[in-house]
């Protein structure tokens, strides 16, 4: 019988689409346990205790073993699939590229769409204000050096989707949310139609 996987999300967060959007690609169910972060449901004690005591979403449970981080959720849930190139080479060209998307990508344009259109501007403290100007131009940084990438390629690694793409499209896909121009991206609109083609897709709010 296969096991178990419970993935402890809020809908509405792109980390959290990737790891659904990986058990959609191979096929994998997934049971779902929704909280609402911005009411601090993952900052309580139970949630610190018992499921992740960095508090946050995701986390997939496997049995009663948690896997907090959703880039690592993604590849307990792809192990052995061909979302994970076995060639050492593109192996490690995809973490390089799942590692640029939490250190170059994510803060930047998920923050921005965190802020922009789930808490609105009237919410933001001095602080977050501040850093829009820089989170913009970083983003805008990411998604041009995405766009370059692709300009001779249908994926990031190799000649066939793997994990990097789909750690990447998460957030770029619905980076419009935060008032970027994708328009100004070719390559990457073009990249998202190709991701959206997979027959085992699946949105975001699905
Ligand atoms: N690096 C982590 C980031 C996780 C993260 O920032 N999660 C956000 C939602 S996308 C969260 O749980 N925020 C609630 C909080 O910090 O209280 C990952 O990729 O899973």
């Amino acid at each position: 019988m296969a096991e178990q996987l419970i993935l402890h999300e809020d809908s509405r967060s792109g980390n959290c689409y990737k790891v659904k959007l990986t058990a959609a690609l191979v096929g994998k169910d997934l049971d779902l346990r929704e909280y609402d972060i911005t009411k601090g449901e993952t900052r309580t004690p139970e949630f610190l205790k018992n499921v992740n005591a960095n508090g946050r979403i995701p986390v997939l449970q496997v049995g009663d073993r948690f896997i907090p981080e959703s880039n690592a959720a993604c590849s307990y849930i792809a192990e052995g699939s061909s979302l994970i190139p076995s060639d050492p080479f593109d192996h490690a060209d995809m973490l390089r590229w799942m590692f640029w998307e939490q250190y170059n990508h994510e803060p930047n344009i998920a923050t921005l769409r965190f802020w922009l259109s789930e808490l609105g501007l009237d919410r933001l403290s001095d602080l977050q204000r501040l850093q829009m100007p820089t989170k913009r131009e970083q983003g805008n940084a990411a998604l041009g050096l995405m766009d370059e990438h692709l300009r001779d390629r249908d994926w990031f690694v190799g000649g066939s989707i793997s994990l990097a793409d789909i750690c990447l499209f998460a957030y770029t896909h619905v980076a419009g949310d935060a008032e970027f121009d994708l328009t100004r991206y070719p390559n990457v609109l073009a990249w998202i139609e190709r991701l959206k083609r997979n027959p085992r897709y699946i949105a975001m709010d699905a």
